[in-house]
């Protein structure tokens, strides 16, 4: 993995010049809005500082990383996993730089960690009864991850439970609770693993955890717009998951943001009251409306909305089960003119159970390519399985969505605040 910083006049111009140098694949670890300083700030604007990575293949060259200064508490040198590219000189003072904002935002989380470990072993003192289910999931816990090998297992076993073991039971209970999948969890575990084996401190670990996570999340890929014609993107999803309020969130940032020509459709003609709920939010955003009834119509609308930046389409909401509804979707998406640039995003509801958010997406991702939104993030605290449909679909996320409140409660997936909560953080 490489980490490097860049600045820029905004945050996108920042990251522009991080995805350009780094290229395909690139994460954006952290963004830091560097407030100007000294005597004439008044009148100077701020400036963006990104953190970006890139997780190099593995059939790259891989150099042993160079022992990198202790920044702060945290020495991402610990982990093994980063790879510096190219046998290019490095410079002794550069890590530093390039590490400090992800170990800045590390050790925050660490705080708060230290702190959850000290109140779980005052908890395992106090509660007989919660020692014994600890026990119990550590005795799990060793099982799973040391069950191939009989070896490893005694050798394991005779490990005294030193800090980093116990910060790994921390963190592997964290996950769980936090409803990522056991079998992701253990995949983080084994990758941390080897950092824990070489004696590293916990800062490191944490570090390593921190990093792999986000890069498991990968870049979030909000909507752009094209470069000539109208960007069509179509909204899909179960019932009341919240798509039409997300399109009309999404159409404000746009309009009302970004100065952009935004139009909306609506595919929805199941329900009565569906055309008129976007109706309602077009008359607010003075943006055009139209309720299409079939393929025609909507290419026919898009001809003369020629003009326009944007058109969001709303479509109805439907169980996954429902073919006949599905092909509406699958006809109405395939057969809009090719003549425009499509997307698809799949709204989901992070309230959703893991079973059925696979299933869900199994039926979506047979017929397309789609990105995610995750809708009422403010209805659970177990955000786990933004992880784990990450994860098992590969699909791009985009935006989160955690209130009613339009056009505010909208967010483009922000994967540094996902993950401090997902370890355990605020
Ligand atoms: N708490 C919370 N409620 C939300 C959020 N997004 C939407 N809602 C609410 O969820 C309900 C359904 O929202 P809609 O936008 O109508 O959902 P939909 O997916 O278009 O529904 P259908 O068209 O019936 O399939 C409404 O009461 C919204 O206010 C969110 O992020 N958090
Ligand atoms: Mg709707």
């Amino acid at each position: 993995m490489t980490i490097k910083k860049f600045q820029g006049k905004t945050e996108e111009e920042a990251t522009l010049k991080a995805k350009q140098e780094l290229g395909v694949g690139t994460v954006i670890m952290n963004v830091k809005e560097v407030k100007p300083k000294g005597l004439f700030k008044a009148f100077k604007n701020s400036t963006y500082e990104v953190t970006a990575a890139i997780e190099e293949n593995e059939k790259t060259a891989q150099v042993k990383a160079p022992e990198m200064p202790k920044v702060g508490k945290i020495d991402v040198s610990a982990d093994e996993a980063i790879r510096i590219p190219a046998p290019e000189p490095v410079k002794k003072e550069e890590p530093k730089e390039q590490i400090k904002e992800t170990s800045q935002t590390v050790e925050n989380m660490w705080a708060s960690l230290e702190e959850k470990m000290k109140n779980e072993t005052k908890k395992e003192v106090a509660a007989e009864n919660n020692l014994e289910e600890k026990l119990e999931s550590l005795q799990n816990f060793l099982e799973k991850k040391l069950a191939p090998e009989e070896t490893k297992k005694e050798e394991l076993l005779e490990e005294p439970e030193d800090e980093g073991f116990k910060f790994m039971k921390m963190i592997y209970s964290v996950l769980l609770e936090n409803e990522v999948d056991e079998k992701y969890v253990n995949q983080i575990i084994d990758e941390v693993e080897t950092v824990r084996k070489k004696g590293s401190s916990v800062d490191h670990m944490l570090s390593s955890i921190y990093q792999k996570m986000i890069l498991k999340f990968g870049q979030p890929q909000p909507i752009e717009l094209a470069e000539n014609a109208p960007k069509l993107v179509f909204f899909v999803g179960p019932t009341g998951v919240g798509k039409t309020t997300t399109i009309a969130k999404i159409a404000s940032r746009f309009k009302v943001e970004k100065g952009k020509k935004v139009a909306l459709l609506t595919a929805d003609t199941y329900r009565i009251a569906a055309a008129d709920q976007l109706r309602t939010y077009a008359n607010i955003l003075d943006t055009p409306i139209k309720v299409i009834y079939s393929l025609e119509e909507l290419n026919d609308t898009l001809k003369e909305w020629k003009d326009y930046d944007l058109i969001l389409i709303d479509t109805a909401g439907l169980s996954h089960k429902n073919e006949e509804q599905r092909n509406d979707i699958k006809n109405l998406i395939t057969g809009a003119s090719e003549e425009y640039e499509k997307e698809i995003y799949l709204v989901l509801s992070a309230t959703t159970k893991y079973r059925d958010l696979k299933d869900i997406v199994d039926v979506y991702q047979k017929e397309f390519k789609v990105k995610l939104i995750f809708t009422k993030l403010d209805e659970t605290n177990c955000y786990g399985n933004m992880l784990n449909m990450k994860l098992y679909t590969g699909a791009d996320l985009s935006y989160v969505t955690y209130g009613q409140n339009v056009p505010e409660d909208i967010e483009v997936f922000n994967m540094q605040k996902i993950v401090k909560i997902l370890l355990g953080g605020k």
